[in-house]
C-alpha cells in the first residue's frame, strides 16, 4: 500500500513517519511537506534512507502540484497532518491559517475524491470543541459535543472538519478524522509549551506562564497518538471521528514544575505574563468511543511520557539549539520581548 503523510516533516507527523516505516516494511510512506518553519527534515534523519519512504517537497494547497502528486503516486491512503498548528501564531497572522488548514484541506480531499483514495484520515484537535470550565471536572469532550471554537487556529481546524464529513456525505469519499488532546513528546518545536520550558529552563532563562498557568490541558504522549491513527485507518468505521486522549490533566503550572524538579532548577524561573487573548481555560477528552471500539490504550501516564521527553531533550540538543538559533529566535523575540527581561 502507498500512505501518503502530509506534514511529515512536523512533530506528530514526523513520529508518525517514524512509526508507519519501522512498522510497516511492505507499505510505502511518501512525506509531502513544505517546510515551513515547523518543518524540519532533522527529524527524518533515522527513516530516510530506508526503502519504503520517500520525501517530497510540496504545498498542499497548491491544487496543480497535489493533482500531479496524485496523478502519479496514485496514493492508497492519505494521512493529512499538514497544518500551521501553533494558536499564538494564528492569532497574530489568521490568514495562513485559513490557507493551509482550510483551503489545502480541501484540495487534498478534491484529489483523494479523483483519484479514489481508499481512506482520507484527517488529523484535527480537541481544539474545535472550544473550552470548558474549570470548576466542572465532570464534563468531557465527546464526539457529539457542538463544535465552539477560540482562535483562528481552532477556527480553522473545525472548518476543516466540516469539510471533510461533507466529502463523505455529499461525494461518499471515505473519511475518518480523530481529535487528538494536546500532544508532547521528541520532536516537539520549541515554540510549544513543554519543549518551549525544557529548552529555556537548561539556560536557566526566564519560563512565560500566561495569565496564572491555571489552563488545565489534557497532555498525551505523541506515540500512543501515532498508534491511534494507525489503528484508526486500519480499523475505524468510515465517516467516524474518535477522540484521542489519556486522562492526563494538568495545569499549565504544574507542567512547568514538574519540568523544573525534574531538571533541578528552580521555581523563580517563572514569570506570570500577559494572557493569551481568548485563552481557552480546559481540554478534556473522553476517549471511551477509541477505546471501546478499537481497543486503544495508551502506554505513557504523564509522570512516565515527561520523563522520557526530558530525557529526549537532554540527548538530542542537536536538534533543537538549531531551530532556536535560527528563524525562530526572531519570533521569539517579537513575542515575549515586551513581558520576559
Ligand atoms: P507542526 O507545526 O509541528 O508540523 C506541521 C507540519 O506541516 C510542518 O512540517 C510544516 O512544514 C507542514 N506544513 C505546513 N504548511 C504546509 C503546507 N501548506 N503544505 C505542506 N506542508 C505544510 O504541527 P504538529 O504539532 O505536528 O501538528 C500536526 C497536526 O496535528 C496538525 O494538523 C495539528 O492541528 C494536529 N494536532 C496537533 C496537536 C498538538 O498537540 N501538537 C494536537 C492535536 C492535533
Ligand atoms: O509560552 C507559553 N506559555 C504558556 O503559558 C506557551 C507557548 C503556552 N502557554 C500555555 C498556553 C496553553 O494553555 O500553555 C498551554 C499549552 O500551550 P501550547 O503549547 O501553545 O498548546 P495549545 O495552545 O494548548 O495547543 C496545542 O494543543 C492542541 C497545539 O499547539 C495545537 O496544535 C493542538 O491542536
Amino acid at each position: 500500500m502507498k500512505i501518503l503523510v502530509t506534514g511529515g516533516a512536523g512533530f506528530i507527523g514526523g513520529n508518525f513517519v517514524h512509526h508507519m516505516v519501522n512498522k510497516y516494511a511492505d507499505d510505502m510512506i511518501i512525506n509531502l511537506d513544505l517546510l515551513t518553519y515547523a518543518g524540519n527534515l532533522e527529524t527524518l534523519k533515522p527513516v530516510e534512507d530506508r526503502p519504503n519512504y520517500k520525501f517530497v517537497r510540496g504545498d498542499i494547497a497548491d491544487r496543480d502540484f497535489v493533482m500531479d502528486l496524485f496523478e502519479k503516486e496514485r496514493p492508497d491512503i492519505v494521512v493529512n497532518f499538514a497544518a500551521e498548528s501553533h494558536v499564538d501564531r494564528s492569532i497574530t497572522d489568521p490568514g495562513i491559517f485559513v490557507k493551509t488548514n482550510v483551503m489545502g484541506t480541501q484540495v487534498l480531499l478534491d484529489a483523494s475524491k479523483e483519484y479514489g483514495v481508499k481512506r482520507y484520515h484527517q488529523v484535527s484537535t480537541d481544539e474545535v470543541y472550544g473550552d470548558l470550565p474549570l470548576d466542572r471536572p465532570d464534563l468531557f469532550f465527546r464526539e457529539d459535543t457542538p463544535l465552539h471554537t477560540s482562535s483562528p487556529y481552532s477556527s480553522s481546524k473545525a472548518s476543516a472538519d466540516l469539510f471533510v464529513l461533507a466529502y463523505y456525505r455529499t461525494y461518499g469519499l471515505p473519511v475518518t478524522i480523530s481529535r487528538c488532546s494536546n500532544n508532547y513528546g521528541p520532536y516537539h518545536f520549541p515554540e510549544k509549551l513543554i519543549p518551549l520550558m525544557i529548552s529555556r529552563a537548561l539556560a536557566d532563562e526566564k519560563l512565560p506562564v500566561y495569565g496564572k498557568g491555571e489552563n488545565v490541558r489534557d497532555w498525551l504522549h505523541v506515540s500512543d497518538h501515532c498508534e491511534a491513527i494507525d489503528l484508526i485507518i486500519h480499523k475505524g468505521r468510515v465517516g467516524e471521528i474518535y477522540n484521542v486522549g489519556g486522562h492526563n490533566e494538568k495545569t499549565n503550572l504544574e507542567v512547568v514544575k514538574t519540568i523544573l524538579k525534574a531538571l533541578d532548577k528552580p521555581e523563580s524561573l517563572i514569570e506570570f505574563v500577559t494572557d493569551r487573548p481568548g485563552h481557552d481555560l480546559r481540554y478534556a477528552i473522553d476517549p471511551s468511543k477509541l477505546e471501546n471500539e478499537l481497543g486503544w490504550k495508551p502506554q505513557y501516564t504523564f509522570e512516565t511520557g515527561i520523563q522520557q521527553t526530558i530525557d529526549w531533550y537532554l540527548a538530542n540538543r542537536d536538534w533543537w539549539e538549531n531551530i532556536i538559533s535560527g528563524e525562530y529566535a526572531n519570533y521569539f523575540e517579537k513575542m515575549y520581548g515586551k513581558d520576559l527581561a
